[in-house]
């Protein structure tokens, strides 16, 4: 039974890999020490959130460095530990 479940959370996560959605957003907020960003966002449609203002924890807080308020992105979100968490980030022109 473990077992089973170990495989079907491995399915699961290499499928949500394979369908990664880029979302684009603005930068409104930045906060390295705590590791959050808050972005004014595009809806999300893999998890049917509208596009609105929040502010979104990081994986890692150090992608968070190069990043100010006003800058045009696109991220990628993930569920871990079932928190809402951008998993990724990059500039857009
Ligand atoms: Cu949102």
């Amino acid at each position: 039974m473990k077992k089973w479940i170990a495989l079907a959370a491995l399915a699961g996560s290499a499928a949500a890999w394979a369908q990664t959605e880029w979302v684009a957003g603005r930068v409104v907020g930045v906060d390295v020490e705590r590791g959050r960003v808050t972005l004014r966002h595009a809806p999300i449609k893999s998890i049917k959130m509208a596009a609105m203002t929040m502010r979104f924890k990081v994986a890692d807080a150090s992608i968070l460095a190069p990043y100010k308020v006003g800058d045009r992105v696109r991220f990628s979100v993930v569920f871990r530990d079932d928190e809402l968490i951008v998993s990724q980030m990059e500039r857009t022109p």
